[in-house]
């Protein structure tokens, strides 16, 4: 490996380890970008802290030992920049019509626009949830996790350059073109919303951040896993970087949500609740009842289903063809990395129920990563069960069936509960609040986010977290708010 590769190029105004310096045309075009980018940083990015000294870690390496470096930073001025893993030597296309053959270097010519496709959908939801969590920082329920939302916020700020480069680099002026478009769509615009479903929804309060990144992030993960099979080989390096940063997103949903049910946990024990379920007397203590939160992992959790599209999708069948888009893991998985021959098992709505069907393997690629994003899902689930079960009771956070609340896919047109048991339209209606956070939830977990700003004190409906961030003590001032 080559060190000059490993370490970033802080010289020029934009971070690199491609050698930006060396690519007039490129350099060119990203210093042309970069006005829109920080007008649209201001504009959209995190609302009223853009002063604030922020510590943030910044990638100063791409050697997965150490690659990133903390200290205080203004969030308009971190150094967003264009990171790619190592080249691996000898690479081959991993799957598909090309298998074995050597990894691309540059596009190929026919496989052009649905690559051009793919970046620029991935591309898109990157600025999309800075947009959904720009007005959290006002609310957070401690310094701790203001920074954390700040981190996942400038982080996804620079996985849009990651995309952008690639489009400028590798496509031209219709390349330019979709850069620019980047920065004008907006989440939740009625004229010019966000490119995928999820990304146009409303991430109005802390829960709802941390099943967002426990939950949302995740199909981040498994999108970028299967990017990084990708045969261009600029694209895979690029996601085998973004992966790095992707992994403590999800550590914040994750933990978030253990802090949650932490608190509300031995907030019950300690006030002699024995029933978990009492929702009016839980709250009553000014923490989360359990099944509100089950409510808001059924809602980020079904809208996180829809992101894998359609469970039989010629598109992913042509993207994996054509060694575009592999498989979770494709490298690991015994097989022939063609699948020409084999089939899996989908879930379908046959004579109006619910069952597995064999299809071409190839065109049930979506539904196999969302399989493998389920059972990732449910890792995390397991800890949080751990912590009810360990303060007592006998409640159990679960993922609600693949056909509750679709709007993608084959249970787009039925109801079903959480269950997977089909309802019609008016039980649907009369049920849908016991199942999804209703106005009021909603209101309940509002009178809840009341912003804690005291260094080292937290929100009362939450646990403080095991160690800090880069290992700082409790007291240790991670937002200096005013500066
Ligand atoms: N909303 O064959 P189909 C992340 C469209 S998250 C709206 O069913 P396909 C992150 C689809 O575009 C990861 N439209 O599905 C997380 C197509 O439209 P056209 C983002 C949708 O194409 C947190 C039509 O329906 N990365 O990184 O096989 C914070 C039929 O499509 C939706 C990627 O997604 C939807 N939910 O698969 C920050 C990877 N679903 O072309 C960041 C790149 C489908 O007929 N994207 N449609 O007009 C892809 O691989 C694929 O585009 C999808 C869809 C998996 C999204």
């Amino acid at each position: 490996m080559n060190a000059n590769i490993m370490n970033v190029d802080y010289t020029i105004k934009i971070p690199n380890n491609v050698n930006l310096a060396a690519d007039r045309q490129v350099l060119k075009a990203l210093e042309g970008w970069h006005p829109g980018y920080i007008d649209w940083w201001n504009d959209m990015g995190p609302e009223g802290f853009q002063q604030s000294l922020v510590y943030l870690r910044t990638a100063y390496s791409v050697d997965p030992r150490g690659w990133a470096k903390f200290d205080y930073v203004r969030m308009p001025d971190y150094r967003w920049g264009i990171l790619l893993a190592p080249q691996e030597e000898n690479r081959v296309i991993p799957f598909g019509e090309h298998y074995g053959e050597p990894a691309w270097q540059e596009v190929p010519g026919e496989h052009r626009a649905m690559l051009r496709r793919l970046i620029v959908i991935q591309g898109d939801t990157e600025p999309a949830s800075v947009e959904q969590q720009r007005h959290l920082g006002k609310t957070a329920p401690s310094l701790y996790d203001m920074r954390n939302l700040f981190q996942v916020n400038v982080e996804e700020g620079r996985h849009l350059w990651a995309m952008v480069y690639l489009l400028q680099k590798y496509f031209g002026r219709d390349g330019r073109e979709e850069a620019d478009e980047l920065l004008r769509r907006r989440s939740g615009d009625a004229d010019s919303p966000r490119m995928l479903g999820a990304f146009n929804e409303k991430t109005p309060d802390w829960l709802s951040f941390f099943m967002f990144t426990y939950f949302t992030d995740r199909d981040g993960k498994m999108q970028l896993h299967s990017l990084a099979q990708s045969g261009f080989d600029p694209l895979s390096r690029t996601c085998r970087f973004m992966l790095t940063e992707e992994a403590h997103h999800m550590f914040v949903g994750e933990t978030g949500i253990t802090r949650v049910v932490q608190r509300t946990c031995g907030a019950m024990r300690e006030a002699g609740i024995d029933d978990p379920t009492d929702v009016a007397k839980v709250r009553a203590l000014g923490v989360i009842d359990l099944p509100t939160i089950q409510k808001k992992l059924n809602l980020h959790y079904s809208l996180s289903l829809d992101l894998f599209g359609s469970e039989v999708s010629t598109n992913a069948a042509n993207a994996f063809n054509a060694g575009i888009k592999g498989r979770y893991r494709e490298t690991q998985i015994e097989d022939d990395h063609r699948l020409q021959n084999s089939t899996y098992p989908v879930l379908k709505l046959v004579e109006g129920e619910i069952k597995p069907v064999d299809e071409p393997a190839l065109t049930a690629l979506n539904m196999r990563l969302r399989d493998d994003y389920t059972q990732d899902c449910v890792k995390g689930m397991l800890r949080w069960n751990k912590v009810i079960s360990t303060a007592g009771y006998d409640y159990r956070l679960t993922l609600p069936h693949v056909a509750f609340h679709r709007d993608i896919g084959e249970f787009k047109d039925v109801h079903a509960t959480p269950d997977g048991i089909l309802i019609d339209d008016a039980t649907w209606a009369k049920r849908r609040d016991e199942w999804l956070p209703s106005t009021s939830d909603g209101d309940f977990i509002t009178s809840l986010m009341t912003p804690v700003t005291e260094i080292g004190e937290f929100a009362p409906w939450i646990s403080p977290p095991k160690v800090g961030i880069d290992n700082k003590p409790g007291d240790f001032e991670y937002v200096k708010i005013e500066s």
